[in-house]
């Protein structure tokens, strides 16, 4: 029996409102959900003590997504920089409080000005993936930074990318393997193969490789018998996440159907 814990990502309701995404949390079938500090999502003290009430009424463990409209980790402005390590903290720390079993952040962005210094994209999210591991640390928080497609210009899209990142990086950091964002990049399996020991966390959508359409399981062009057989082989035993806009349910059921 494989030990994969299906759950769900709350990205499907982030246009509706804080008290709608609490209503819909009083009713969703799933133990692992993934809440995204962002938008009408944003945390605030507050608000964890309401998804805590709810996570202890109907046994929901947490995962944080930090927040991504506009935070570019590789800013090469300092000014900016310090913000968006300060909003990411923030965030982290709501994670905690919030007994968040991860929080998942994106890589940074080359910017308008990356050409004219060569390589100062690749020094600045190193730079600030270690501030954020030091972060983590001081609130006794888990992290993993995602993999995420073209054509968006994060310093970190493919395999290669990744593998260098992590040579350099020398340090204790894990993977969340989007597998739709991995399909972008034909790169699913050379993901799971490569990364066997980092991924700790999947984030499940479909795609038709032409670009991130969050569909529903099974309404793109994404194998997920092989992406099962994969994670298998690799004994993952962590969790995965339905991250679709549409066809939610249908894509949990499928996915119960295709991991166990
Ligand atoms: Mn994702």
């Amino acid at each position: 029996m494989s030990k994969i814990k299906i759950g769900l990502s709350m990205l499907f309701c982030l246009s509706e409102s804080f008290t709608s995404l609490l209503k819909r949390l009083e009713n969703v079938n799933v133990h692992y959900v993934e809440i995204l500090d962002e938008g009408s999502h944003t945390l605030d003290g507050k608000r964890v003590k309401k998804l805590r009430k709810i996570a202890e009424a109907r046994n929901i463990e947490f995962m944080v997504h930090s927040p991504f409209a506009d935070i570019n980790i590789a800013t090469p402005s300092p000014v900016l920089q310090r913000t968006i390590l300060k909003r990411l903290e923030k965030s982290m720390l709501h994670a905690s409080q919030l007994q968040s079993r991860l929080w998942v952040f994106h890589p940074g962005l080359r910017s308008a000005v990356t050409s004219f210094y060569p390589g100062s994209d690749w020094r600045l999210n190193m730079d600030a993936v270690r501030q954020l591991l030091k972060i983590a640390e001081k609130h006794g928080v888990k992290i993993a930074i995602e993999n995420v497609p073209a054509p968006f210009p994060f310093v970190l899209k493919d395999v290669e990318d990744f593998s260098r990142f992590y040579d350099e990086l020398n340090d204790d950091l894990s993977l969340t393997l989007d597998v739709g964002h991995a399909h972008q990049n034909q790169q699913v399996q050379a993901f799971i193969t490569q990364f066997s020991d980092k991924i700790v966390h999947v984030h499940a959508s479909d795609n038709k490789g032409n670009y991130d359409a969050h569909l529903g399981i099974g309404y793109g062009t994404i194998n997920w018998t092989n992406v099962a057989k994969a994670l298998k082989r690799i004994g993952y035993s962590g969790t995965v996440m339905v991250e679709s806009v549409r066809d939610v349910e249908e894509s949990l059921q499928k996915l119960h159907e295709i991991f166990h």
